[in-house]
């Protein structure tokens, strides 16, 4: 374990400090940031009533719309020069989720890191390859600074190019791999044609998430990889990964309590339901400084237990995600709204406005084919006219979301069409079976 007495602290006293930490969090927010101060007057709330975490539910959500509506940085509440490190993650409609953090963010973010990564065993005498993108999204950086707290030896190569990873896995003799679960099993599948067998690596353990993933993922990883597959959970809003992570009894994900209070709640009423009880999963940083979110509704579907943990860790557990309430994907670890990609088709304007997205496992790694439908005189028309269409939406989707999709363009009336809602995405994965 990393911080032994943090992470076995009684609950009692874990709770006497979440107390004390929610009520300075929730005064901070009211006197920097007049988003939550208007928010809390209208629903007629002074910091100070604020006395328990039993409280906490009195407060006001806060929506992805909320970081929108306050793009890039009108939720942070801390001056610009308190501020020494900017990620982002895409946002619904175009816009990105800014996020930024203090130097004391920073800090809690290695600390929680650390106890991510000790959740796996590991210790200063690891070598962590970390293949997670570095850049403006978390997972990289994230991973990246808790396993220097620790002082593992740090491989940050960052995600693709997967010859050298397993080239270096093989050379440098990492004990440890951070990548999202597709592709370490697209890893895995690519190392006979190197003439590298698995089986005669160091790698001992490995920490997957950024994406769903199902619990027969996690036996085929472990199978081929002869290692530990330990789910780690989080996002840029909260602090990116580190929010939760499961431990060596695998058996649910403990959330960092001592800086984020968890809740489920019914996504329809917004009630919060009880312990055991399936809903979206709720946070509220409690140390965060520049960014410190106030019951954020993650959309993600889980459910909460409190029971404690055979490893000894009292902080509670989550299950592994369930599912999303909304239509958000994850592909190749991008998360990708099918509205972004319904604005890019609106801003070029040369197609009809039937589209779906078709979304699959080519081997393990994720595959988005776009089906849209032109006219019949486009349709009618030169080949070429509808492969040089096919391509421009190829380099606008690439240049605005980042992930690469084939582009299929059809006859009129080729795609189903519903009475209710459009059904926009066909997802063959099954990834969020348990
Ligand atoms: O994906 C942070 C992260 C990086 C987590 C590396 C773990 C490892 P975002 O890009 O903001 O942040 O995406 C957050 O990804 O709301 C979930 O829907 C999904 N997600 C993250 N981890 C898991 C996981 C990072 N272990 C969104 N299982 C979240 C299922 C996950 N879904």
């Amino acid at each position: 374990m990393w911080n032994p007495e943090m992470e076995t602290l009684p609950r009692s006293e874990l709770e006497k400090i979440q107390a004390d930490r929610l009520r300075k969090a929730v005064a901070r927010v009211y006197h920097n940031v007049p988003f939550y101060r208007e928010k809390l007057d209208q629903a007629g709330i002074k910091p100070e009533d604020i006395k328990s975490v039993k409280d906490l539910r009195r407060l006001p959500f806060t929506t992805k719309q909320d970081l929108r509506d306050n793009y890039p940085f009108k939720l942070f509440s801390v001056p610009q020069d308190e501020v020494v490190r900017i990620h982002a993650s895409s946002g619904t409609t175009g816009k990105m989720t800014v996020v930024g953090y203090t130097k004391g963010d920073l800090a809690v973010w290695a600390e929680v890191m650390a106890r991510t990564l000790g959740c796996g065993g590991v210790t200063n005498r690891d070598i962590v390859q970390i293949a997670y993108g570095y850049g403006l999204f978390t997972g990289g950086l994230g991973v990246h600074y808790g396993a220097e707290r620790i002082g593992a030896t740090v491989i940050p190569i960052s995600g693709g190019n997967t010859k050298r990873q397993l080239q270096i896995m093989q050379d440098f003799g990492s004990t440890a791999l951070a990548c999202t679960p597709s592709y370490a099993l697209y890893m895995a599948e690519s190392a006979p044609e190197q003439g590298i067998s698995l089986g005669d690596l160091r790698l001992k353990v490995g920490f997957f998430g950024a994406e769903p993933w199902s619990n027969n993922m996690r036996k085929e990883i472990e199978a081929v990889w002869n290692i530990k597959a330990i789910d780690i959970f989080g996002l840029s809003e909260i602090i990116g990964p580190g929010v939760s992570s499961e431990c060596l009894e695998q058996n649910g994900l403990h959330v960092w309590e001592d800086h984020f209070i968890p809740e489920i709640i019914d996504p329809a009423t917004g009630e919060v339901l009880p312990y055991g009880e399936k809903g979206e999963l709720v946070f509220t940083c409690i140390t965060k400084e520049a960014l410190p979110l106030i019951r954020y509704r993650t959309r993600d579907i889980s459910i909460l237990y409190p029971e404690p943990c055979l490893c000894g860790r009292t902080h509670m557990r989550m299950n592994r995600v369930l599912g999303r309430t909304d239509d958000m994907l994850i592909i190749r670890g991008v998360n990708v709204f099918p509205s972004q990609i319904e604005s890019v088709l609106l801003e070029i304007g040369e197609t009809e406005p039937h589209y779906q997205l078709i979304v699959d496992r080519d081997g393990n790694l994720d595959d988005l084919e776009i089906w849209v439908e032109v006219s019949a005189e486009l349709f009618s028309d030169e080949v070429r006219k509808l492969e040089e269409l096919g391509a421009k939406i190829k380099r606008e989707i690439m240049s605005t979301l980042g992930i690469s999709a084939r582009v299929k363009l059809v006859e009129p009336k080729t795609i189903p069409r519903s009475e209710g809602k459009a059904k926009r995405v066909v997802d063959r994965r099954d990834v969020y079976i348990r």
